[in-house]
């Protein structure tokens, strides 16, 4: 055929790979293997080019790695359960159930116009009993070993819509949804003991060399270790202590008064009973501020003295004490020792209550600091002490430890390590999600701590219910409203029970789906151990950057445990991190229904085929930046493929049955070598996640090709041929059902991705290397070594693969890039 219709050729394709099952794993026994992972999706009705893109990274690397000999598991599942589904059916009535199978189906349909390389017999739906059972069985397992536990926490009730509501749906003490009064309620809830592992998620970071290093610092930074001491300080008058947290000991003597937070256990105690009505009323007025707002970085910094002392644990004196509200209780101890001599919020609150400031810092170097009174900010940094009884010249690292040994002997205080995280709370009042196995008895369990369910009573299944009744979203969570589901058996005593009637966060669903993959059917656990051992960890893993700390930190959390439990060989889920950037809409904003700046993916296959698609998505910039939808780079990426099929179609007949073994010169020599040096480079760039430069060389060779013209000779002939059967390969893992086609043409019996990647030839690609230089703002960071004739493109690729230059240009905009040939880049940031 001479036109390209890629109509005509994609389904033919599509259903050649399913026949012949080569995307299931576990056909090469013996052979290395190479698990590639994207994150499941939410099925939403509609595919947009943000999953076009993820699946795209990955089935690149699955394809490449096939050919490369690997076996490779490729698998694809959906987080059916969540707040949309059910989000909806409370407008329309349609059952959760419902609309979620249907979602699935449209959107795996249009997932397969797509022709990725998915195993699909390993489908995981995780809101089918098959799959939440073991949810359940990892909450009993984990409630065992007192790894889940029952917590009071506060919420933000609201009292209009009788339920609880996020931080996000609070404006300004009221519910979004319906302006009532929201307060702070203390409401039982499930939690996950996540920071048991806080110090081995942290330590562990260092040992994954292949994610990206801003991953790696958001999760240093959500863990949030801080390294301090606790500090007690008498209360004058009374037998209590107050516990105080802080990082920076050294600066103890500066301590002029200590401030509690307001719904700290002691403030009752301390407060003098003319204080009381005042700081009662303050206390009340910080509960029903959202803790958002009153802990933004702008927010005002307000406070009350309680009329109280404590005592300063070295020198006696007593200090005032205050509560603040920007002093957390669930942080530390919820108390503070203030320095504001030396720290910057505590400074700006005692020159606006007028509390005294003392400098017992003084700079190692360079001027000293005046007395108190005369600073016009808090001076921060470390430096040597003064002021500060026998510690007084120390410098401040070694006072933090001599002064933390000695509160320590004195049974005042010990050195402490403190983390940022949060245990996870995991029980939400929602129907579509897994229920939770657990029963309270009156009888057995007076205190309702919780009866586990029996792990042969499992799975608990989720009860049909009739929508508009159950799905109201108002009061109590919806499955107290099913009498048939709530109302059980005693698993103890036998008598009348409830069960639990929240359900668990969609989160628990994605921590371990991946190796449910492993072995979906399995039924005596999770997954089959043994299986666990062949294909774990996973070897690249594609997702968005906004699972960053949430998703990725709790599945890693879940991987340990699974270790715990003897199922998971490994305690780190995934060798290699790659995260995506954003497909922004051709008016640079992130595209989408937000800005209804949408291109359905589906529109784009209909009119240009999927090749196309995936290959400008590929083109359109490296993996892991953002780049702006361009109709004309999807034209152009258009005609790019009509040329590849023009070429292919034009010798086809005079080349395709050519035989020759003869020596290679002058076209023919050029031929190859235009072929050789396309593999070579097509195969570094994938290495290096380049994609977008690894089209860019399959186009510059189907323009040599081009420009080296009609082979005449059986040696041109014979190389031309040659160099169609390389291209149809190198065109496998970006353009798979082009690759087939023009493959078969030229005489190819099997599917491109079940061939080997060809090796060049190294006598064919050597060419003159050259160093260029590599400045960020016209300082040199690096220096790379490239082909004499590497394109602009070239470069700038290897020059932003180098660690230290990717370092410079991490977080920053760049402004311009210069090249000048054969000697340097600059790139211009700001
Ligand atoms: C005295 C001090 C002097 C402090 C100084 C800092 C500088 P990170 O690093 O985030 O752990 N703090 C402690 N508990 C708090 C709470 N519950 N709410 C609000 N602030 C709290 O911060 C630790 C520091 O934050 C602690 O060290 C304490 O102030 C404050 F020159 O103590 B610092
Ligand atoms: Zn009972």
């Amino acid at each position: 055929n001479e036109r390209y219709e890629p109509q005509s050729i994609e389904g033919k394709w599509q259903t050649r790979w399913d026949q012949e099952g080569v995307f299931q794993a576990g056909r090469r026994p013996g052979a290395p293997k190479k698990y590639v992972l994207e994150m499941l999706p939410y099925p939403s009705g509609q595919m947009h080019m943000g999953h076009v893109r993820n699946y795209l990274i990955g089935d690149v690397y699955a394809r490449y790695y096939l050919m490369r000999g690997f076996d490779v598991l490729h698998p694809m599942g959906w987080d059916a359960f969540g707040l949309p589904a059910e989000n909806a059916a409370i407008k329309d009535g349609v059952h959760p159930a419902i609309r979620t199978v249907e979602n699935i189906e449209s959107f795996k349909a249009e997932i397969k116009t797509l022709g990725y390389s998915y195993d699909w017999s390993r489908e995981v739906n995780t809101s089918q009993p098959e799959y939440y059972r073991w949810n359940q069985w990892f909450f009993l397992q984990m409630l065992e070993r007192g790894l889940v536990y029952r917590r009071f926490s506060k919420v933000n009730w609201c009292t209009g819509c009788h339920t609880v509501i996020a931080n996000e749906q609070v404006k300004d003490g009221r519910c979004e949804r319906c302006s009532s009064e929201v307060l702070d309620k203390e409401m039982p809830e499930w939690a996950f003991r996540i920071t048991k592992y806080s110090q081995d998620l942290l330590d562990a970071l260092d040992t994954l060399k292949e994610w990206p290093d801003s991953i790696t610092a958001r999760q240093r930074n959500w863990i949030g270790r801080s390294d301090g001491a606790e500090v007690d300080f008498r209360v004058q008058g009374h037998d209590a202590a107050l516990r105080v947290f802080t990082t920076r000991v050294d600066t103890l003597f500066g301590c002029t008064y200590v401030v509690l937070a307001p719904d700290h256990k002691l403030v009752a105690q301390v407060t003098t009973p003319e204080r009381r009505a005042d700081v009662e009323a303050f206390a009340k007025r910080m509960a029903a501020q959202n803790k958002t707002e009153r802990l933004g970085e702008d927010a005002e910094k307000e406070g009350i003295f309680t009329g109280g002392h404590a005592l300063h644990p070295f020198t006696g004196q007593p200090v005032p004490i205050w509560i603040a509200n920007f002093v957390v209780s669930d942080y530390g101890t919820g108390a503070v020792m203030s320095v504001p001599a030396h720290d910057e919020r505590d400074f700006a609150f005692a020159r606006k209550y007028s509390l005294p400031v003392r400098v017992v810092i003084q700079p190692a170097t360079g001027d000293k600091l005046g007395a108190g009174e005369t600073l016009t900010g808090a001076a921060t940094a470390d430096g040597v002490l003064v002021d500060s009884g026998d510690f007084t010249g120390l410098p401040s690292a070694e006072a933090r430890v001599k002064m933390a040994a000695t509160l320590e002997s004195q049974g005042q205080g010990k050195a402490t390590v403190t983390y940022r995280q949060r245990d996870w709370g995991f029980s939400r009042q929602r129907y579509w999600g897994t229920p939770i196995p657990i029963v309270y008895c009156e009888k057995c369990d007076p205190e309702r701590k919780g009866l586990p369910v029996p792990l042969d009573q499992l799975p608990v299944r989720l009860p049909d219910i009739d929508t508009q009744e159950v799905l109201t979203g108002r009061g109590e969570p919806p499955l107290a409203k099913v009498a048939s589901f709530v109302n059980t058996t005693c698993p103890k005593c036998g008598g009348p029970a409830r069960r639990e009637a929240e359900t668990m966060d969609t989160f628990v669903d994605s921590c371990w789906y991946f190796a449910r993959y492993l072995s979906p059917h399995y039924d005596a656990a999770p997954f089959d151990p043994e299986v666990a051992k062949q294909w774990l960890p996973v070897d690249v893993y594609v997702g968005g950057p906004e699972h960053g700390t949430m998703h990725l930190l709790y599945f890693r959390f879940w991987t340990r445990v699974m270790k715990l439990l003897g199922l998971s060989p490994v305690d780190e889920p995934v060798k290699r991190l790659i995260t995506q950037g954003i497909v922004n809409g051709a008016d640079g904003r992130k595209m989408g229904k937000r800005y209804g700046n949408g291109v359905a993916p589906s529109t784009i296959v209909q009119k240009y085929g999927a090749d196309t698609a995936r290959t400008y998505v590929l083109f359109a910039g490296p993996p892991e930046r953002d780049f702006d939808w361009s109709h004309e780079q999807v034209e152009g990426v258009h005609r790019f493929l009509k040329r590849v099929w023009a070429l292919a179609a034009t010798h086809h007949a005079s080349v395709a049955d050519v035989t020759y073994d003869g020596p290679y010169e002058g076209k023919a020599l050029e031929t190859r070598r235009a072929a050789h040096k396309c593999l070579k480079r097509v195969g570094e760039a994938i290495e290096r996640l380049s994609f977008n430069t690894a089209v860019a060389g399959v186009m510059e060779c189907v323009n040599a090709l081009y420009a080296v013209g009609t082979p005449e000779t059986p040696a041109e002939k014979a190389a031309m041929a040659e160099a169609m059967r390389l291209l149809a390969r190198i065109l496998t893992p970006f353009a798979p059902h082009i690759a087939d086609e023009v493959a078969e043409a030229y005489g190819a019996r099997a599917l491109t991705v079940t061939e080997a990647w060809p090796e060049f030839d190294p006598g064919l690609v050597v060419d003159d290397v050259i160093p260029y230089a590599v400045q960020v703002n016209g300082k040199l960071r690096a220096e790379v070594r490239v082909a004499a004739d590497a394109s602009e493109a070239d470069v700038r690729a290897a020059a932003e693969a180098e660690e230290k230059v990717k370092s410079a240009l991490e977080g920053k905009t760049l402004r311009k890039f210069v090249f000048v040939p054969k000697r340097l880049v600059n790139f211009v940031v700001g």
